[in-house]
Order: structure tokens, then sequence, then C-alpha cells
């Protein structure tokens, strides 16, 4: 018997031969269409809503903020000393972890380099890293990462593209003109370098919930190659979540969009001129004083109302709020870090009903609240309005019922020719917002 074999087509072989050898066929596909696992890693995102940012590093020791090398324009011989400091020997990634569930915040992301170019995990492409360069010799991420899995919380790395420390970044962008670094360098040398540590971090630390790249900034004008780095990072974890903190609108490739010290739309800090908001899934990033790294002298300090405030304004502007932490070099938490995300957990353990898996509402945020909603509920936040009546836009349903979300007491809802005129409970001493919950009629 002879085996009736059908000739393969030559175009269509030829067009499987280049699709496999050809990168940039799968790029497009990739960038274009993110696959199932990736819209559903959005969808799980946007229901989380709240996380906690860590930015820890070499700089720690010096207590001064992140951006030491840069501010002190410490040559890399001198900051190359740091490390030798560095000795985390109270690191407890059980307690850190959770640290963050006790918060209520569903995910971390932690620094895995920062712009001083030194790596917090173990990575073979450097000799610029936690393990080789400290006493210590551990690597935090894989510790983390661990106990993350572990504890059911995700994991997502902020790595910086700007770098002070590799001489391959090069030319030079806006910063790191001290560094001490010869004139010269080879800027794919440095991207080959950035993919081989990202492909360590997809590699090595399990399941990884994204990428938050940060310093695009320092040379926007910079051929950065992010269509292959972001498709080797999908490649490798097609659910990872990639942001890049460029503060401008979003590349092909990116999977959410990220806002500095601002909620989206608004720019009082200065980064987020060009930060028009586009269909991604959104997130907010804002410390607890006014440091990202470990700063001893930074008292400003937050309070729990204001922190838990701008979670609530960030759903309901339909972002989620990435809360930073900067750990001290010995690995513990600050006291008044730890005793305000009690607080806000504390609070979530009550109310979280209105914020996870909530959407921003149908009523815009306004200076006096803002709205979230989930199926058929609407849940007005009350955050700042002093009197007893609050008059809403008119809904485009009808409302069954009205009532607080606290003790389930009826609110009285009259629609008028204005809107919705609410008529608000009293407001008990201490509180951060009051809720009020809009069953919508079907
Ligand atoms: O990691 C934290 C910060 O270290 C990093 N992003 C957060 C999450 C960050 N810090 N500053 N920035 C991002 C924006 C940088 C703005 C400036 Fe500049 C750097 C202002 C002056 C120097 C960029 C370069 C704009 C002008 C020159």
């Amino acid at each position: 018997m002879t085996h009736n074999r059908m000739p393969t087509p030559l175009p269509l072989f030829l067009a499987f031969c280049i699709a496999l050898s050809s990168p940039a066929s799968r790029a497009q596909t990739q960038l274009d269409t993110p696959a199932p696992a990736n819209l559903a890693a959005r969808t799980w995102f946007q229901d989380a809503k709240f996380g906690m940012f860590i930015h820890w590093g070499t700089y720690s020791v010096l207590e001064d903020g992140e951006w030491v090398m840069e501010i002190r324009t410490m040559p890399i011989t001198e900051y190359e000393k740091l490390p030798a400091r560095f000795d985390p020997e109270k690191f407890n990634a059980a307690e850190w972890v959770a640290l963050a569930k006790a918060a209520g915040m569903k995910y971390i992301t932690i620094t895995s380099k920062h712009h001083d170019g030194f790596a917090m995990f173990d990575s073979q492409v450097s000799d610029w890293t936690i393990v080789k360069r400290t006493p210590w010799k551990r690597d935090p991420l894989k510790m983390l990462a661990d106990e993350c899995h572990k504890q059911g919380i995700h994991l997502s790395f902020y790595y910086s593209q700007l770098d002070w420390h590799n001489p391959d970044y090069f030319p030079r962008g806006r910063t790191g003109h001290a560094a001490g670094r010869p004139e010269s360098g080879d800027w794919n040398k440095y991207l080959d370098y950035q993919d081989a540590q990202l492909r360590e971090l997809l590699t090595n630390y399990g399941e990884v919930g994204g990428i938050w790249f940060d310093g695009w900034w320092d040379k926007p004008d910079a051929t950065w190659r992010l269509d292959r780095t972001y498709n080797l990072i999908h490649s490798l974890q097609p659910q990872t979540l990639v942001g890049n903190n460029h503060h401008r609108a979003p590349n092909p490739g990116e999977d959410i969009q990220m806002f500095e010290k601002d909620l989206p739309g608004k720019n009082t800090a200065g980064f987020n001129a060009d930060s028009k908001i586009g269909e991604l899934p959104l997130e907010t990033a804002e410390t607890i004083n006014t440091s990202w790294g470990y700063n001893a002298s930074d008292h400003k300090f937050k309070s729990t109302h204001d922190l838990v405030q701008y979670l609530v304004r960030a759903a309901g502007s339909n972002a989620n709020f990435l809360l930073n932490i900067g750990p001290r070099p010995d690995g513990s938490i600050q006291p008044e870090f730890v005793e305000r995300l009690h607080q806000m957990g504390q609070w979530l353990s009550q109310n979280g009903e209105s914020v996870y898996g909530t959407r921003g509402g149908p009523i815009a945020p306004h200076p006096w609240g803002v709205s979230t909603q989930k199926e058929d509920k609407i849940y007005v936040h009350v955050l700042d309005w002093p009197d007893p009546y609050l008059l809403l836009p008119a809904l485009q349903q009808n409302v069954a019922t009205a009532y607080t979300l606290k003790d389930h007491s009826k609110v009285e809802a009259a629609r008028n020719e204005h809107g919705l005129l609410l008529k608000l409970p009293a407001r008990a001493s201490g509180d951060y917002d009051t809720i009020v919950v809009l069953e919508l009629a079907h």
C-alpha cells in the first residue's frame, strides 16, 4: 500500500518558513493581539485595585532615597562601596508579604534594578548584583517570589531602562553624567544586557505578574527596541502585564498605563503633561511620605485619611493604586508605614466591597468624591462634602433602593429635574468616606 501524500504547496511552505524565521512577523501578531491569558490578567489586575510598590536597593544604605547617586554626583568608584555595607539581616519575605495582605493589597511590585543599575537578584549576566557584592549574598526577589506564590499575592518587577552604572548605556541621556564612565559604549549591547536580565526575571521566579519599566524618559529619542523587549516578555510569560512609566500614551505591546504621583488626567507633579488616558487598565503610583527609596529624614507622612481617600479616588478614576514603601537597609519596614498600611487594611476589611472588583462608576470624579460600580450597584463615595444634601447628575437607569454601606440604613434619593438628590447621613467623626449604595432597578 502506498501512502498518498499531498505535496506541500510551495507558497504555503515558504510562508511557513518565513513565519518561523522572521521575528518581525511574529512580533506584529503579539503586539497587536494580546494572548487570552494576558486579557484575563488585565481583568484580574483591574479587580485587584490595590498593590504594594517596594523601592529597595543598595542606595537604601545611605538612607537618602533612590536618586542619591545622581543627587550627590557620586562616581561609580564611590557608589560601589555601598554594597559592602548592605547586609539586610532583618529581611523577612513572609513578613513583607503578610504586611501587603494585611493592608488589603493584592500584588507587589518591587525594584529588580533601579537607575543605579544594581541587580537586586541573582543575575548571571552582571557582577553588579546583591548576590555578588554584598556580605548577605542572597537573592531577595527569589525569596519574595516564593513567599508571594505561597500567600497568593501576584509579584511584579520594576525594571529601570535607565542605567547609571553600565558603560554601554551610551550615548548618555539627561542623567548619569557624574558616574565617571568612559565616553564610549555600545547601545545595542546595553539593550541585549537588559533583555538578558529580563529573561532571567521571567524564567527563574515563577509566574511574574508584570514588568514595570521606568527611566525611558532619560533618553526619549533613543532607539529602545521596545517591540523586541515586549515580545520577549510575552513569549516567555504571555500573562505578564507590561507597563512603562514613560509619561506618554501607551505604546503597542504595553498592557497597562501608569501615572506617577497623580490620578489619571491630573498633572500636579509635572510628570503627566503628555499622559493622555488610553484604553488600557490604569494604575497610579504614590509614596507614603515623599520618597520612594528609604529616606530617614523624610517625615512628611500622608495620613491614613488621605491615603484611603487616594485609593478611593483612584478606583473612582478606574485606576489601581500602587502605594510605595521604602524598606530600611536592614530589611525592616519603618513603623510609620506599617501603621498606615494596617489602618488601610482595616478600612478595606469593612468597605472593600465598594473598591475591589469595581470599575469607575457613571458619575465622573468630582472634588466632593467619586463613584465606583459593580454590576447593578453604584457606590457613591462622598469624601469631601459638608452639606446634608448632595445633588448627583441624573443617572440613565432608575434607582431601586439607596442605603449606606456602613449599616444599610436607608438613604433618601429623590430624582428631580436637576438630577438625583441624596440626603446624606450624618458623618461619624473619623470616617474617611461616606458610601451610599445605589441599587439600580432592572
Ligand atoms: O522609581 C521612582 C523614581 O525614582 C522614578 N520613578 C519613580 C517610580 C523617577 N524619579 N523621577 N522620575 C522618575 C522622573 C524624572 C524626572 C526628572 Fe528629569 C529627572 C526631572 C529631572 C531629572 C527627566 C530628566 C526630566 C528632566 C530630566
